[in-house]
């Protein structure tokens, strides 16, 4: 049955049981990485919404302690939703949330809370003052669509932070709010920006140093006088289920921002092109890093889930940094994940000719970390773009998925594969040669999960984005993180990411296999693939 318990995830981040979606207020305090995450602590479906709350020194191995928000006040009766952690000028860490407060319709307002015991490094114990709720709707704000607050930055002796909304002419709205005292709450008239997009929830909006360096910023560094910052607003779309951002600019005396791509509302890049939402970044101050925490929901029946006893995972943190041409973002699992490296193996040079496929062999990869070096000889067999197609990644790959002959491509890997591989999820690239003549090769990224599984009614989308990489020396990468359940996929060091939960009936824990495989017309060589088995962290004592 889907129900198998080797499906459960081994290295990503869930509690024992139950149901879990946004992760919130993502904070590092006296040597403690903190998580705190929507939590249904009465069953493996969505309800009776707290904040639970993990502890960890390296954000691989994590420990559990008790919901750290729950339902206790009028302003939050009726749920404890989304919310950020700011750090106090004092270095204390203050927790701003949603609070539904009606049981008959969703009404919400912003409440804060405070750690009862600053010299606790775990942060055992959060306090709600009298002053709640602190931010209520009004002044033609829908009310029943206004949630999330962002991490609060400073400037100008002013405190802002964004609620996610939507206008009555369904435009996402990112409201600015401003407070000299992190009590008192005023809204700016003119919001920070808003498209024709629908509800934005979950905004998050920080700066990132320009220029290709990796290192984070904390979010309250202000442009002035570091002209090369930026900045990244990335807001989670309730219609279509995922998260996409834009780079910009921002003015703070106008509480502006203005995305650099005129069309990026439109365009929509996204952090991940598979199943990830509701993500939120904080900086971490101990490695100078911004990282990442996203949700990634079951693609099995809630029934299934009900029977798992479990829904949800968190992906593994990913530090995100501006890619040299300013035009992206990147990202790269943390660095820790690393640890969990056990058992290897090696390919070099090993060319995959049309048709062919290889097996990695000598380790056991349900629970895998593996990282590809690809080399193409020769690009000259790149079909062309389809004009009614080009630029809808989405279709490209939809249409027949991995099973399609290519010029270039389709090559990468199949993963969660049987033996007799009818069972098996692919991860590829394929090349294009652009539409119109010139410019660089296109290159396509997808996920193919329509047969990662022979049990019936699951939901098996392909995903694929373009990876805006200049291919024309042949060369490109992949990493992807194998976790039983979850396939976690990096593309060109991190350009283009797709994560997709897969639930095989054949290739489960000792039985999964890994492939590479070349479904093109060209040899594709492989220059090197190193595969790792990867151990089980402490996973909130599961
Ligand atoms: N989930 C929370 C909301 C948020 C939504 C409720 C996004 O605060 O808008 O569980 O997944």
């Amino acid at each position: 049955s889907i129900v198998d318990p080797l499906l459960r995830t081994g290295y990503h981040f869930q509690p024992r049981k139950n149901w879990i979606n946004d992760p919130n207020a993502p904070l590092y305090y006296k040597g403690w990485y903190h998580i705190f995450y929507q939590y249904n602590p009465k069953g493996a479906v969505w309800g009776n919404i707290v904040w639970a709350h993990s502890v960890s020194r390296d954000l691989i191995n994590w420990v559990a302690l008790k919901p750290a928000i729950e339902p206790s006040i009028p302003s939050d009766k009726y749920g404890c939703w989304s919310g950020s952690a700011t750090t106090m000028p004092d270095g204390t860490p203050t927790i701003m949330y949603t609070g539904v407060n009606r049981p008959d319709v969703n009404y919400q307002v912003q409440n804060v809370a405070y750690p009862r015991n600053r010299s606790d490094p775990l942060l055992r114990e959060w306090a709600k003052p009298s002053h709640n709720p602190i931010i209520v709707p009004g002044g033609g704000v829908n009310a029943t669509q206004f949630r999330d607050p962002t991490t609060a930055w400073r400037a100008g002796g002013h405190w802002r932070l964004l609620i996610g909304s939507v206008t009555g002419s369904a435009r996402g709205v990112a409201y600015v709010y401003r407070s000299r005292d992190f009590k008192r709450w005023t809204r700016v008239p003119r919001p920070l920006h808003s498209a024709a997009t629908g509800m934005w929830e979950c905004p998050d909006f920080y700066p990132v140093e320009a220029a290709g360096r990796r290192e984070g910023l904390e979010t309250s560094v202000s442009g002035s006088g570091r002209a090369r910052v930026k900045y990244v607003l990335k807001n989670s779309l309730d219609l279509r289920r995922y998260d996409y951002y834009t780079i910009g600019t921002y003015d703070r005396r106008a509480e502006r921002y203005v995305p650099d791509d005129p069309a990026g509302d439109e365009r929509h890049l996204r952090y991940d092109y598979g199943n990830f939402y509701a993500s939120k970044t904080f900086y971490d101050p101990a490695k100078r890093r911004r990282i990442l925490w996203g949700w990634a929901n079951e693609s099995d029946t809630s029934a299934d889930d009900v029977a798992k006893g479990w829904a949800g995972i968190q992906a593994i943190p990913r530090t995100v940094w501006l890619d040299r041409s300013g035009k992206q973002l990147l990202q790269w699992p943390i660095e820790e994940v690393e640890a969990l490296r056990g058992k290897s193996a090696t390919l070099k040079d090993r060319v995959i000719k049309p048709g062919q496929h290889l097996e990695v062999m000598g380790l056991q990869t349900a629970q895998a970390d593996v990282d590809v070096s690809f080399e193409v000889p020769t690009l000259a067999g790149a079909e062309r773009l389809d004009p009614a197609l080009d630029g809808d990644a989405q279709r490209l790959c939809g249409a027949r998925g991995a099973a399609v002959e290519g010029g270039v491509g389709p090559f990468g890997l199949w993963v969660l594969a049987s033996a007799d591989r009818r069972e098996r999820t692919a991860v590829f690239f394929r090349v294009f040669s652009p539409a119109r003549g010139g410019g660089k090769p296109v290159v396509l990224m997808c996920t193919d999960p329509t047969k990662s599984s022979l049990n019936p009614n699951l939901y098996q989308p392909t995903f694929a984005g373009f990876v805006d990489t200049d291919i024309s020396n042949g060369k490109i990468s992949l990493r992807t993180l194998i976790d039983r359940s979850v396939v976690e996929s990096f593309g060109a060091g991190g350009k283009t990411c797709i994560l997709s939960r897969v639930y095989p009936s054949l290739a489960i824990g000792k039985n999964a296999r890994l492939y590479v495989f070349n479904s093109g017309k060209a040899d594709v060589k492989v220059s090197r693939l190193m595969a790792w088995e990867m151990k089980k962290p402490l996973m909130n004592g599961a």
